[in-house]
């Protein structure tokens, strides 16, 4: 990536920063088998660095920003087994910063930045109350120790403006993402046969995603067959597929770390059955009123409320329910996220839309008692004038899925 960009996005974050105030940025821990190395979002967003262990900080001396960065160091005896470890040329030429120090000097150098310091922005602090605590975490404990009146917040405070909005090249990388999780869903649909177990289509996805050239899913795939589609979050993918099952994945590649996020629902015998012709037919409805929605000043609540409009009428048409407010039953998430490094990217839950944002717009009907779930989900950038449908090209028209 260019180190203008990087650059740019260094200074906007510290131009945020008040003279007492510094963010500390940890790169991710080295990997442990059988999951490759994945870097910190917030650190790649900040290096272009895809290197474990490092720290980058962020402050601002007497008006100045202060930008460092310690990597690891290069010892010869451990580089036979391990690799060679990146210089600081190497890393200097990445990321554009000026300032490369080795790790071992981070104890001295921060005790001291921290000395005039009031408050902390860091990455990575928000787990569960009986979790072990990350290296950020522990890091915070011996701070506290020395600097009992150090605040500390999570840097989504600060970095969520910048991230929130991408760039060209950020929506290259996200369009790349949705073209191959594409590929993987219309490979998948072909493939997919009765008795099949779910997890063979998640088989099929991770071929086609490696086969193009990106190693990483965004988030572990939702493959549900049947009544398992009613299970939001279903991630087991162990089931056998039944003969008249719909299927719906709920699946996303990361390219460079954008992930797609994608939500497609198809018959695996090749035909719908009048009644999920009748269901799919509700969801994919609302799915495209609410894309043709999206454009600037318009906020997530919006879309939602008019979600909920159009699928209690559904849930009535369908005799599912006979009171509006009963859509609940069988409708019970939002329809909007954003989109990015994470595939629910840090972005308020209220935010208001503006050109650059890019959403998911996901409605679904989910009806345990039937074994039916539908969810079909697309991933829309924000434009100046209205929108952009990223995954325009997933097949999801009745005839597209019918055989
Ligand atoms: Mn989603």
């Amino acid at each position: 990536m260019d180190t203008k960009i990087l650059n740019r996005r260094r200074e906007k974050l510290a131009k945020q920063l008040n003279n007492n105030e510094i963010t500390i940025v940890f790169a991710a821990s080295p990997p442990e088998y059988p999951r490759y190395f994945l870097q910190n979002n917030n650190f790649l967003y900040l290096t272009g660095l895809e290197i474990p262990n490092a720290i980058l900080i962020l402050s601002k001396e007497k008006e100045k920003n202060v930008c460092m960065l310690f990597i690891e160091r290069g010892i010869p005896e451990r580089e036979v087994w391990e690799g060679k470890k990146m210089t600081t040329e190497e890393s200097k030429q990445i990321s554009g910063i000026e300032k490369i120090l080795y790790l071992d000097e981070f104890d001295r150098i921060i005790s001291f930045a921290l000395l005039n310091k009031k408050k902390c922005f860091i990455n990575g602090i928000q787990t569960s109350l009986n979790s072990v605590l990350n290296k950020q975490q522990n890091f915070i404990k011996q701070v506290r120790d020395k600097f009992p009146k150090l605040l500390f917040d999570d840097i989504s405070e600060i970095i969520l403006p910048l991230r929130t909005v991408k760039n060209g090249w950020e929506i290259k990388q996200l369009q790349k993402a949705i073209d191959i999780t594409g590929t993987g869903i219309k490979s998948i649909i072909k493939k997919a046969k009765p008795g099949m177990m779910e997890y063979e289509l998640e088989a099929i996805l991770q071929y086609e995603i490696t086969r193009k050239g990106l190693r990483h899913m965004g988030f572990k795939p939702i493959i549900a067959s049947g009544g398992n589609a009613a299970t939001l979050h279903y991630e087991q993918n162990n089931s056998s597929i039944g003969k008249n099952d719909l299927v719906l994945l709920d699946v996303g590649a990361a390219c460079n770390n954008y992930c797609a996020d994608i939500s497609r629902t198809f018959p695996v015998s090749g035909k719908f059955t009048k009644r999920q012709k009748a269901v799919y037919k509700e969801v994919l409805d609302v799915n495209k009123t609410i894309i043709q929605m999206v454009k600037p000043g318009v906020s997530l609540p919006d879309l939602n409320k008019k979600t909920i409009e159009l699928i209690s009428n559904s849930l009535l048409r369908l005799k599912l329910i006979k009171d509006k407010k009963d859509y609940k039953k069988y409708y019970m998430h939002s329809v909007s996220h954003h989109l990015g490094m994470d595939a629910h990217d840090i972005g308020k839950r209220d935010s208001v839309l503006e050109a650059g944002n890019v959403i998911t717009v996901e409605p679904g009907i989910y009806i345990p008692e039937e074994k039916i779930g539908v969810r079909i989900e697309d991933d829309i950038l924000v434009t100046k004038d209205g929108y952009k449908n990223l995954s325009k090209k997933i097949p999801k028209e009745i005839e597209e899925l019918e055989i």
